[in-house]
């Protein structure tokens, strides 16, 4: 179904009811002013099939590629990622598993609790849980697991997403580990869940919760962020706060957090022990179109890089001086070198970072380049981080499509 041509107000509204967002509109004053701006009709294509999407702009956002309405689910275009290096709060994208999600949230009587294995259950409002420590900033990349699923070869179910469900903040918080020192961590601990605000509709529906093992939670690195590029969080992406877990796929960065419970097991909620898993092996892949065998749950980010300035099916002029620009990240090693191929990977030229904005951030890069001859080319970007780990030039494949990192390449017209 898409919102048509028709851009009248009781159009909208029935669309912002059929999406849960009217309540959104309704009861938040900055968010009214917004409405006149809730539909488009403008679409992005995909280069897979059934790659056309409808850009819609929902609640603080500008017009994004919609995957799915109930939940709302929505990506990034990827010219955005051309912008700069840190994605703006607007263009971020959204993704929600539950249809259930909270379309009002009062900040004054909102509660975090901190329960389990725990010396003192906690039930903190938002000024409470900012006067546990000094507030800390990370500059962090959040992609979804499934970003890139729309490639994988043979092809596989799930959100058929394209690159674009990624973006990179600046977020402020206070450490999770202070916060659980608060509460005070009891012998056992094993692994400390998380839960947001959102809930199923349907009594089947397994919650959205997430885990991570306690050494993770309290490696200092995860915070509970109430800021997002120095402005609240957006409603979509999590508002008031939200778990970030620098260097782990956004899977585990949990919206509207609202309860932890430290545990003296490993959680087996459905989105832990059946959904987000990858083949417990290095390359987290098996042969194309077979079965994922022994699975783990999805971890770290894997390297990646992308061009940002030139996209698929560009022409560009021989003989004229052009810079290549793009961005590249990893689980926070950090990149060390980037390197680019204008024929299609038999040389290689080094490209030149920019500002690093920290281990977690995305990384730009730019290569000056001057086609000499006419024709098609094939440019190729590839990451190596510090640490070693370099992106494959052939794409693995899982039956999630989870974690691409394959090297990525443009087909380019030189006239
Ligand atoms: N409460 C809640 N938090 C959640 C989810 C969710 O469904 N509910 N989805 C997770 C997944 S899989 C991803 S990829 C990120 C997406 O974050 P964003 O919507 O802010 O971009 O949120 C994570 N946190
Ligand atoms: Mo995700």
């Amino acid at each position: 179904m898409r919102p048509n041509e028709n851009r009248s107000i009781e159009h909208r509204r029935a669309f912002m009811q059929k999406t849960g967002l009217a309540a959104l509109l309704l009861t938040s004053a900055p968010l009214r002013s917004i409405a006149a701006n809730t539909v488009t009709t403008a679409t992005e294509t995909m280069p897979f099939g059934n790659g056309e999407r409808d850009l819609i702009a929902y609640p603080q956002k500008r017009p994004l590629m919609r995957i799915t309405t109930r939940p709302p689910h929505l990506e990034t275009p990827f010219s955005v990622f051309n912008e700069g290096p840190i994605t703006a709060n607007d263009a971020f994208f959204v993704r929600y598993h539950l249809a259930g999600i909270p379309t009002s949230i009062d900040a004054k009587t909102y509660r975090l609790k901190v329960g389990g294995l725990v010396e003192r259950s906690l039930s903190l409002s938002l000024a409470e849980l900012k006067a546990i420590a000094p507030p800390v900033e990370v500059v962090a990349v959040n992609q979804c697991s499934g970003n890139s699923r729309g490639f994988s070869e043979p092809r596989v179910f799930g959100a058929q997403l394209g690159n674009g469900s990624m973006g990179n903040a600046r977020w402020v918080g206070v450490p999770l580990k202070a916060v659980l020192a608060h509460a005070g961590i009891k012998a056992g601990a094993k692994q400390v869940s998380f839960q947001g605000l959102d809930r199923p509709v349907l009594p089947s529906t397994p919650d959205f919760i997430k885990a991570i093992d306690i050494d993770l939670a309290q490696n200092g690195d995860a915070i509970i962020a109430w800021s997002m590029n120095g402005k609240d969080i957006p409603f979509l992406n999590g508002y008031p706060i939200k778990l970030i877990v620098p260097g782990y796929f956004g899977t585990y960065w949990v919206k509207h957090l609202n309860d932890i419970e430290v545990l003296d097991h490993v959680f087996d909620g459905f989105f832990m022990s059946t959904a987000y898993r990858v083949p417990d092996n290095d390359c987290q892949c098996v042969p194309a179109g077979s079965p994922a065998g022994k699975t783990r749950p999805i971890g770290k980010l894997k390297v990646r890089s992308f061009i940002t300035s030139l996209h698929d099916g560009a022409t560009i002029q021989a003989g004229k001086f052009i810079e290549v620009k793009g961005i590249a990240f990893d689980s926070g090693a950090g990149i060390k070198t980037i390197d680019v191929s204008d024929d299609d990977g038999q040389t290689w030229k080094s490209a030149m970072l920019a500002k690093d904005l920290g281990r977690y951030s995305f990384r730009e890069w730019r290569l000056g380049l001057t086609p000499s001859s006419k024709g098609t080319m094939r440019l190729l970007v590839r990451a190596t981080t510090q640490s070693g780990e370099v992106q494959p030039l052939e794409a693995s494949w899982n039956p999630s499509g989870y974690a691409r990192n394959v090297v990525e390449a443009i087909n380019l017209t030189v006239v």
